[in-house]
Order: structure tokens, then C-alpha cells, then sequence
């Protein structure tokens, strides 16, 4: 069974906890902090890998966990970090958050994303001495993170896509030049999910997609064409797939065919629209007069200013050509291709690319939300630093206060309105905002 969406749940390591621990020095009768901080949790990582081919597997594997960071030891040692959890996926999966905002894109063999990043370790009472404090009785909780559920899209990535209305004989064609198995039948919307089929010439091989048949309209939803034209937005070409048993009918009626269906590429991509094809008129073995025929493709050929090939899927003919032509045409699109990542690498060694790590981002925003008379402080770092704070070690709050303080978080909440002697709220910590 071929799938193509899957809906998953992830959960990053939680990080481990730090300890309270002193060592003793019997000699001298010395005291010192010794705890051991907590490991980071381990990362959910997704990785796009050649050797899955489908989403398939996700439906009866939906919940991911990766490990979380161990508490830290005496003698000042740390946990463990938690190891990451590597999930493959195809070659071509896009994954999004619950809000389908595009978190990542593997489209290439090997690459990968941190999809959720473990939380931190806490630190033991070893890393809490200060001056003021050389003999800390408190450490830090480690950072918890929360699932989430993410989906995973996949866009086949093949080299070529036969696209054309119900019934023209797509899957034939694809049953006959590659060892795909598809339903072929004599009435519209046979296909219902893409069928993929790899065709060899020479030593060499590429990819052959058949989808199912576009009507007047796909674009815009009708029928079953529009949700199966994203799978082909990266095809390198196109095969437009028209019903030589029209010609039988009226000759100009698959002259209107072709119009009908380039308009609707175009009306559903431009960039689609824009991509290299050929003409392949199918079912030629049903016109007994082959001059009509030949006449046809002329009007065709002048028309697109392509190649147009005669075929006839179910007896063979032209089946060759047609063949040569894709592997002829699909080498020059991979060229062209590499050419311009080329292009690309080159022009990237001019200009300097700075990045931000969009978890630091993200942690520096401060809002402040008015809820009664009180205010709510909505700051990811803050609420970070809150929730690893245990609240039971008055030492601990303490250090909290004073941290609070360091930062000048009072001054900032005061420059952003909110009042001395009101009630602030951070995660779980309740205060007064005082001098
Ligand atoms: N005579 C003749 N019939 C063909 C030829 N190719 C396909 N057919 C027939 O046309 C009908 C439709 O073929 P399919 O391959 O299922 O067509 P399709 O384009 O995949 O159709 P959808 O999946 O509905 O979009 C079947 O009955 C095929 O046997 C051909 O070259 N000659
Ligand atoms: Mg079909």
C-alpha cells in the first residue's frame, strides 16, 4: 500500500537533574560541593533515507520518544546525555508542525533536522557556587519538554509524470515500460493513489510516476487531480497523455484535450506549467487511417513545439521512442540541474550566510499579559529557568530571586507597565513585583 501522509507524535528527551552532594575532606575538615549536573535529553531527529520508500510504517508506529538526559552523580560528575532518536523517513518528506507550518524539508538523501531539541540538564550544587554561596544546598531541575505532534508529507520525487484525463491509458503505458502493476481498467478515475515505476535503459534508470487523471477544473479541486499534483511539482518533466481514441470521434476534439489540460496545469502552477514535456498520443492501434494520425501530431507538434509521439501502450507501438526520449530528455533536465546547484555552491562562497538559532530566537522574546490584576510573563527562558527552579529548597528560590534580579527583569516589566505591588506570574512562580 502506497501512503502518503502520516500524522505522528514526538517527544524530546527530557533533561536530567542535577544533585546535591558535598564531599569532606577528613584531613583538613573541609566541605565542598560536589554535585554533578543533569545530561541533556536526547533530540528527535528526522533523516530523509533512499531506503525507506513510504510512509507506510508510520500508521502502526505513531508515538516517538527519545531519551531522556540521566541526573547528574557525586564527585561532580554529570548524567549521560540521553541519546537522540533518528527517525527515517523517504527521500522527499516534508515534515510540518500541527499548524502545518513547514519545519523541514528532506529532499535529499542524508539530510536531516533537529525536529524537537532535548531539554537542558540542571545544574548540580558543584556548578551553583558563587562567592556569596561556596556552600550551595540546592541544584536545578532538569528541563522538561513537551511533545508534539508533527506531519510528515510526501511529495514523490520522480523523473518523469504522465499526466492527462481519465482513461487515456497512463497506467498502461507505465505498466508497459516499467514492472509497475497498476489497475487498468475501461473507466475514469481507475487510479486513485500515484503509481511509481522505474524503467532501465542502458545500465541506467529513472523514475516514471502515473497519477490520477486530471478533468476540466482539477485545479481548483475537481475530481481527484489537484490533490496529486503537488506529487509532481518536482518531476523534472512531463508527459501529457491524450486518448488517441478521440481522434476517431472528431480531430480537432484532442487538439481541445491538450488545450484543457495545459490550462489546467497552468492554472494550478505556473512552475509546473513552465516544465519541459513531451506529447505522447495514445491508442493509436484504434485509427486505422494512419495519415489522420500523422496529421495530428503535426497540428500537435506546432502547436506545443514539442515532441509528439504516436503509441500505442497496449500493442507496443512507438514504445521504444517514447522511452528514448524520456531517458534522452530526463539526462538533460539532471544536467541542467547540477549545472545550476553548481551555479548555486558558487555564488554561495561569495556572500557570507549568518544564522540564528531559531531556539535562541525564540527564547529572547519577553510578552507580558494582563490577566485581572495580575500579569502573566510569557518568555520561554524565564519560564525555562523557573521550572527547573525547585521550589520546595528555599535556597533554591533564593537563587531564583537573585537571578531574577541579575537579569533586571523588575526594571523590564516596570519599563513595560506593569506597577510596583502587582502580582506577576511566571510559569509556577507567583510574586510581588517590589523595589
Ligand atoms: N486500444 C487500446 N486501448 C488502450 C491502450 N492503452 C490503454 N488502453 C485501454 O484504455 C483503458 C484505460 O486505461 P488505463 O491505463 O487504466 O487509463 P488511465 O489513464 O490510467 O486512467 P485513469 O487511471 O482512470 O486516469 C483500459 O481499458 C486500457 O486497456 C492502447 O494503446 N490501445
Ligand atoms: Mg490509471
Amino acid at each position: 500500500m502506497f501512503l502518503d501522509e502520516a500524522k505522528i507524535n514526538i517527544k524530546a528527551g527530557d533533561g536530567g537533574s542535577g544533585i546535591i552532594s558535598f564531599f569532606y575532606t577528613k584531613a583538613r575538615g573541609k566541605k565542598i560541593a560536589c554535585g554533578g549536573s543533569g545530561g541533556r535529553g536526547g533530540n528527535v531527529i528526522i533523516k530523509a533515507s533512499g531506503s525507506v520508500s513510504s510512509l507506510y510504517n508510520f500508521k502502526k508506529k505513531i508515538h516517538f520518544k527519545a531519551q531522556n538526559g540521566k541526573s547528574g552523580m557525586p564527585n561532580n560528575r554529570s548524567g549521560k546525555n540521553g541519546d537522540d532518536l533518528i527517525i527515517n523517513v523517504p527521500v522527499g518528506t516534508i515534515v510540518k508542525s500541527e499548524k502545518e507550518k513547514v519545519l523541514s524539508d528532506l529532499s535529499e538523501e542524508g539530510s536531516s533536522a533537529v525536529i524537537a531539541g532535548g531539554g537542558i540538564g540542571g545544574k548540580g550544587n558543584a556548578s551553583l557556587i558563587s562567592r556569596k554561596k561556596r556552600f550551595p544546598s540546592f541544584a536545578e531541575k532538569g528541563e522538561k519538554v513537551e511533545e508534539a505532534w508533527i506531519n510528515l508529507e510526501l511529495r514523490l520525487i520522480a523523473d518523469a509524470a504522465l499526466v492527462g484525463f481519465p482513461n487515456a491509458g497512463k497506467s498502461t503505458i507505465i505498466s508497459r515500460i516499467s514492472a509497475a502493476k497498476p489497475r487498468i481498467a475501461d473507466y475514469p478515475f481507475t487510479t486513485t493513489i500515484p503509481n511509481l515505476g522505474v524503467v532501465s535503459v542502458d545500465d541506467e534508470s529513472f523514475v516514471v510516476t502515473d497519477i490520477p487523471g486530471l478533468i476540466k477544473g482539477a485545479h481548483s479541486g475537481v475530481g481527484l487531480g489537484d490533490k496529486f499534483l503537488r506529487h509532481i511539482m518536482r518531476s523534472l518533466m512531463l508527459v501529457m497523455v491524450l486518448d488517441g481514441q478521440k481522434i476517431l470521434e472528431d480531430g480537432s476534439e484532442i487538439i481541445k484535450t491538450f488545450d484543457v489540460l495545459r490550462e489546467e496545469i497552468r492554472l494550478y502552477d505556473s512552475g509546473l506549467y513552465d516544465r519541459d514535456y513531451i506529447v505522447a498520443v495514445n491508442k493509436i492501434d484504434l485509427i486505422s487511417d494512419r495519415s489522420i494520425a500523422e496529421d495530428i501530431k503535426e497540428k500537435l507538434e506546432k502547436k506545443s513545439g514539442r515532441e509528439v509521439f504516436l503509441i500505442s501502450a497496449f500493442v507496443g507501438t512507438g514504445m521504444q521512442d517514447l522511452v528514448w526520449a524520456l531517458y534522452k530528455k530526463i539526462k538533460e533536465c539532471r544536467e541542467k540541474l547540477m549545472e545550476e546547484k553548481e551555479k548555486e555552491l558558487k555564488s554561495c562562497d561569495a556572500v557570507k550566510i549568518y544564522t540564528v538559532d531559531a531556539r535562541k530566537l525564540e527564547d529572547e522574546k519577553m510578552e507580558v499579559r494582563r490577566q485581572g490584576n495580575e500579569y502573566v510573563i510569557e518568555s520561554k527562558k524565564l519560564e525555562r529557568i523557573v521550572s527547573m527552579t525547585d521550589f520546595e529548597n528555599e535556597e533554591a528560590l533564593e537563587h531564583l530571586k537573585r537571578r531574577l534580579k541579575k537579569m533586571g527583569i523588575g526594571d523590564k516589566l516596570k519599563k513595560m507597565g506593569v506597577e510596583e505591588g502587582s502580582t506577576v506570574i511566571i510559569g509556577n512562580l507567583v510574586f510581588e513585583l517590589k523595589e
